[in-house]
């Protein structure tokens, strides 16, 4: 039986659990906190999209007001932090895309019972809403104060210069003059009402119950002068259990393409399912924008897009939401622009993309971007300017989304000109050995962010060369598709001139090989560093918060790293290496790996499936599947927090199972699948769509079987 419940009675840890239960629409998300908990307890409502820098700080997503808060006395009694609890539930109906919760308190002398349930709804991206009910055990005079609650809780706050009243609600103006509106109407039939005040006079045996539907709209959405009169006449008289049949209708289809089930094994079952509630929540359904690295969860990592997209999460819509998968694309088409501006900022040619993306393609990411805990002071470090691998997620996604599509109008619609300039801007960063008689990627940081300004990183090298191969591939299918289209293209593009340069570069490009034991040195002069394994080098920490990379962090000089660097190669590139090459290399690597980032377990999972170890797999596709289940993952680098929901450990637990445990490939759109299951699963079984055909798998330890419907 599938499990679709996330549930806790924990009252102790629902700050904590604010990311667990979050709710989110992928326009907006609510953190799973309760009703009457304000900006201290981290309430937020978190927009994708809108931006705001507060003096020195970084430029962050802006929190909105809360529209479902509210405030709860008893005879004269308010309800407090330190009321007693006499009873708590807290649960997720990940079927319906539900937060539900019920406490008991003792509070005015009477014990009352507060129930609630709220959605974000999927079928109108605006709209929060709720429903509170009351119940009491003695007679009792209960009072809610149902207002929007104007406190937010801002990271790099506050973000909002001006605050005015309208109809309904509240009109905030933020630093960089975005317009963000709130409005909340409340229907309580059983109650007396003035203004936003409800009170009634409470029976045992009787359940007192009101809605509220609430209103978010920001001036990206509507123009400035059409915003208020938007979102007050939106609250319009649908009655709630009509939105929340609609919102559970969205929520069915979602499920219907995206459910995975898995026999023989509920906890997996559950964590998957929980994985993948979490990224149809925080998808964007109507924004050509992407997914930020900690969901809507908050304002962690700036609210930034990064690699995690592409290569992470995308693999799940293509198959699953191909419309959704669609807008991820559309982003990095419609950034273009600014990647191009970076490449040139930098002194190259072509497209390096943002390695924090926000929401228009500028990068945010920070020249200081951790914290030395001991000095307190910023420390310089290179994300920004050497993780030049981002541009070929960039171009690796795009490309192979055109090969499981077949839909060659990506590639005509901006995808070909993002694959030329990412090869472009590889070819302008490479340094031409004349001794060697190669090209090199000198100065880069690979995905193991712990080395940085690294010489001819293998997996960098490599991505750049699958790049420049897609380019000239690109070119290749265009000219056959729209060779009108591809003049256009080629000579926005300057083809010209790049086509032989290109050509050769796939030639000369430096591939580093395997040293003579096997082992793939992830870049220049690796396997020269301190030969020691993960322990050994989180005894040399002197406090929990250092930061491990660096100019001086304990991993630099050592062999260890933050997360799957050649494993990530092995993966990637799956056809270059032989079983025994990724065996050889897992084993080297997986102990020198702290899996400091929750990208790192799910690429070890798909890398063990592939050699035949799938009960290696198992612990790795757990740790990726739960994440935000047990909340066990960094709450800081380098004194800097980074908590929140994490999308590429959800997208990477899909792959895990879809494309590790059933072996799902697609080869000339043609998909098959291959049993390797853990020992102790009976079956999985899931639906994908390749070249716009929905196929169900069904896999077993013995058999496996993907049929079109
Ligand atoms: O993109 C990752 C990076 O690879 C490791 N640090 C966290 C980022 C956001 O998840």
């Amino acid at each position: 039986m599938s499990q679709w419940t996330v549930e806790t009675s924990d009252a102790t840890k629902v700050v904590q659990n604010g990311n667990t239960f979050l709710i989110a629409n992928g326009y907006l998300g609510y953190r799973g906190t309760l009703e009457e908990m304000s900006a201290k307890d981290f309430v937020a409502v978190n927009l994708l999209g809108v931006y705001d820098k507060h003096g020195d700080a970084w430029r962050e997503p802006v929190n909105a007001p809360d529209p479902l808060h509210l405030t709860l006395s008893v005879n004269g009694e308010q309800l407090t932090d330190e009321t007693p609890k006499l009873a708590h539930r807290q649960w997720l109906d990940l079927k319906a895309a539900v937060h539900h919760r019920q406490t008991t308190f003792e509070l005015g002398g009477v014990q009352v019972t507060l129930t609630t349930e709220r959605f974000a709804s999927a079928a109108d991206e605006h709209l929060l809403a709720g429903k509170v009910s009351v119940q009491v055990d003695r007679p009792a005079e209960v009072v809610i104060d149902h207002a929007i609650d104007p406190k937010v809780w801002d990271l790099n706050g506050p973000h909002f210069v001006d605050e005015k009243p309208i109809t309904d609600g509240i009109l905030l103006t933020t630093g960089e003059g975005d317009l963000v509106a709130v409005t909340q109407r409340v229907d309580a039939l059983q109650w007396r009402s003035s203004g936003t005040r409800l009170s009634t006079e409470a029976k045992p045996g009787v359940t007192y119950t009101y809605t509220v539907q609430a209103l978010v709209y920001t001036s990206l959405d509507v123009p400035a002068e059409r915003l208020v009169s938007t979102i007050t006449q939106g609250l319009h008289e649908t009655d709630y259990q009509d939105q929340l049949a609609e919102h559970k209708a969205t929520w069915a289809k979602r499920w219907d393409r995206s459910n995975v089930q898995i026999t023989g094994d509920n906890d997996a079952d559950l964590a998957l399912r929980y994985s993948l509630y979490q990224l149809q929540s925080i998808a964007p359904h109507h924004l050509d924008l992407s997914i930020p690295a900690r969901g809507l969860s908050g304002q962690t990592y700036k609210g930034a897009f990064f690699w995690d997209t592409e290569m992470f999460m995308l693999p799940f819509f293509l198959r699953t939401d191909p419309e959704v998968a669609r807008r991820l694309l559309n982003y990095r088409i419609n950034t273009l622009p600014q990647a191009l501006k970076k490449a040139q900022h930098y002194g190259y040619q072509g497209a390096f993309y943002a390695w924090e993306s926000q929401a228009d393609g500028r990068d945010a990411t920070s020249d200081y971007n951790v914290t030395d805990v001991f000095t307190g002071r910023p420390m310089r470090t290179y994300f920004k300017d050497k993780q030049i691998h981002i541009s070929a997620a960039v171009a690796m996604a795009l490309w192979s989304s055109y090969q499981l599509t077949g839909d060659v109008r990506l590639l005509t619609d901006g995808g070909l000109q993002v694959l030329i300039e990412c090869a472009k801007f590889y070819y302008s960063r490479s340094y031409w050995s004349p001794l060697k008689h190669r090209f090199e990627l000198l100065d880069v940081l690979g995905p193991d962010e712990y080395h940085e300004r690294v010489n001819n990183n293998a997996y960098t090298n490599r991505a750049a060369l699958a790049t420049v191969q897609a380019a000239l591939e690109g070119v290749v299918v265009v000219a056959k598709a729209d060779p009108e289209r591809l003049k256009e293209i080629q000579q926005q593009v300057d083809w010209g001139t790049w086509q032989a340069r290109l050509s050769d570069y796939v030639v000369d490009l430096y591939i580093p090989e395997p040293d003579a034991d096997g082992v793939i040195p992830q870049f220049d002069g690796y396997r020269d560093l301190e030969n020691v394994f993960v322990p050994a080098v989180r005894d040399r920490l002197l406090k929990p918060n250092e930061y491990w990379g660096g100019a001086y962090g304990v991993a630099s000089d050592t062999q260890v790293i933050k997360q799957a660097d050649v494993v990530l190669l092995l993966k990637q590139f799956q056809n270059d290496y032989t079983t025994e090459q990724k065996l050889l290399n897992w084993q080297y690597y997986e102990p020198r790996t702290e899996h400091g980032s929750t990208l790192s377990a799910s690429t070890y999972a798909l890398v063990a499936c592939e050699i035949g170890k799938a009960d290696w797999a198992y612990p790795f596709f757990m740790q990726s599947a739960t994440v935000d289940l047990t909340g066990k993952s960094k709450q800081f680098a380098g004194g800097v927090y980074i908590g929140g929901t994490h999308p590429a450990a959800n997208g990477g637990a899909w792959m895990d199972v879809v494309q590790g445990f059933c072996g799902l490939q697609e080869v000339d759109g043609r998909p098959t699948v291959a049993s390797h299951l853990p020992s102790h699963w009976q079956s999985v079984s899931f639906k994908v769509c390749v070249r716009g055909r929905w196929y169900q798998a069904q896999v077993t330890q013995d058999t496996a079987t993907i049929q079109p419907m």
